[in-house]
């Protein structure tokens, strides 16, 4: 962790910056893949599991017995904590829940908004040696509430074949409605056209690496649409003395272990706290299973002095972290000054890791800056809004002659005319 003093703003931009990884030459591969599951469906797709996640299968739709067994093999203690985290996140969730919004804009003119589900969507769970089953409900819960009625979630098989007992678990009590044994590309290629096996979706939810990530974006090219641009997991932590610099580092470090390309800020007005906060962090981390990937994470981390809080706060908004926790003397300054943060944690006694699991929150986050422009998943990334309007005779004769004249001025005569007809019956 690299620590400066008091940036000026011309070595902002290198401060802001995120890890990055190039991704020109992924693109060949994810635009051959896509082309090779276009035109040959599932025998591509096992041909793919096979050279990427080096398992022959004969299908690729998970079974009930498979689920079955699956769920047997979670404990009880594990059902328990899954069962505390989907209360929650429902209950969030269904909050943001709307009315209708009907509004006469004129005596006549009946406008309203209203909302419905995509009827068909994928989340993609990525696998690997720690698989995210969160992820699982904080796609699949929403989802359910919104009203989605085709749940489609691919996530790769281990070497032997089989998806991890607890997405199994956590996918089937969310009313996940299909679950297919595929990972990388060839799942976002998959749902994205569609195979003799795998149904194709609308939209299209969940973490991945790099190649999942352009795989996405490529999807997008074939009018499917996705949650939003991913990237690794970030976290920029705001600490005065104020804060209990273990806990500090705890959080750091929580961030960190996600992945090497995880990138963690510590942003302080004492410098006191910033060397207290490393201290602890040396210690807690030689007690770490994943020491090797977080200590590589921290090598791409930040301690950051600030003179001022509203230098500190000026900085934060200019990074817009995805997770931002506030811990300091003053924290209604900046919670009232955040304009770009994808989810914010506050006090001492909130760590990051409650919003990833358990708290009710989304984990699912804009990252890379995007959060100065796109919000994390919440229940209205599974609708889309709709605009209804029923215009009476009065309503007509109080807008017509508007159109009339702004048609007439676009040089649109029949739109201009689609008005006159009618007004002339009246
Ligand atoms: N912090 C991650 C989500 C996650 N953490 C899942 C643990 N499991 C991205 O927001
Ligand atoms: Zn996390």
């Amino acid at each position: 962790m690299i620590v400066v003093e008091n940036p000026q703003n011309k070595v902002w931009m290198d401060l802001l910056k995120r890890p990055t990884a190039s991704v020109a030459d992924i693109e060949t591969t994810v635009t051959e893949i896509f082309k090779d599951i276009q035109q040959q469906g599932d025998a591509a797709v096992l041909k793919y599991t096979d050279i990427f996640d080096g398992v022959k299968l004969s299908k690729l739709l998970v079974s009930p017995d498979e689920i079955q067994n699956g769920k047997m093999k979670v404990g009880t203690e594990l059902k328990d904590a899954i069962l505390l985290a989907k209360r929650n996140i429902t209950r969030f969730h269904q909050a943001q829940q709307t009315e209708k919004i009907e509004i006469e804009t004129e005596t006549g003119v009946l406008c309203w908004q209203e909302k419905r589900a995509i009827q068909k969507i994928g989340l993609y769970i990525p696998g690997g040696t720690a698989p995210l089953f969160s992820t699982v409900l904080m796609l699949a819960v929403p989802a359910k509430i919104a009203g989605c009625e085709e749940i489609v979630l691919c996530s790769p098989p281990n070497k032997s074949g089989q998806i991890a007992d607890e997405i199994l678990f956590a996918a089937d009590l969310c009313g996940v409605t299909k679950i297919y044994k595929v990972g990388g590309i060839q799942a976002i290629a998959a749902m994205t056209f569609g195979t003799e096996t795998i149904q194709p979706v609308y939209k299209i939810f969940g973490p991945g690496n790099q190649f999942v990530t352009v795989a996405k974006q490529l999807a997008t090219k074939f009018g499917v649409a996705i949650d939003m641009p991913a990237g690794p997991s970030e976290l920029l932590v705001v600490a005065d003395d104020s804060a209990v610099p273990k806990y500090v580092a705890a959080d750091l470090l929580s961030q960190a272990e996600h992945g090497s390309d995880s990138q963690v800020v510590l942003v302080s007005t004492s410098t006191t706290l910033i060397n207290d906060v490393m201290k602890e962090i040396s210690i807690q981390m030689t007690q770490l299973p994943r020491k090797s990937i977080t200590e590589k994470a921290m090598t791409n981390s930040k301690a950051i002095i600030f003179s001022s809080n509203q230098d500190a706060l000026n900085f934060i908004n200019a990074y817009a972290p995805e997770h931002f926790i506030i811990c300091t003397e003053n924290d209604a300054f900046f919670v009232d000054g955040i304009q770009n943060a994808g989810s914010v944690f506050i006090g001492n006694y909130t760590p990051e890791s409650a919003g990833d699991y358990a708290s009710g929150t989304n984990h699912t986050l804009p990252t890379n800056g995007f959060s100065k422009s796109y919000s994390g998943v919440n229940l209205d990334s599974f609708t889309k809004a709709i605009t209804f309007q029923k215009i009476t005779k009065t309503g007509i004769k109080n807008i017509g002659n508007a159109i009339e004249i702004m048609a007439e001025a676009e040089g649109l005569q029949a739109h201009k005319n689609a008005v006159s007809i009618r007004l002339k019956d009246l």
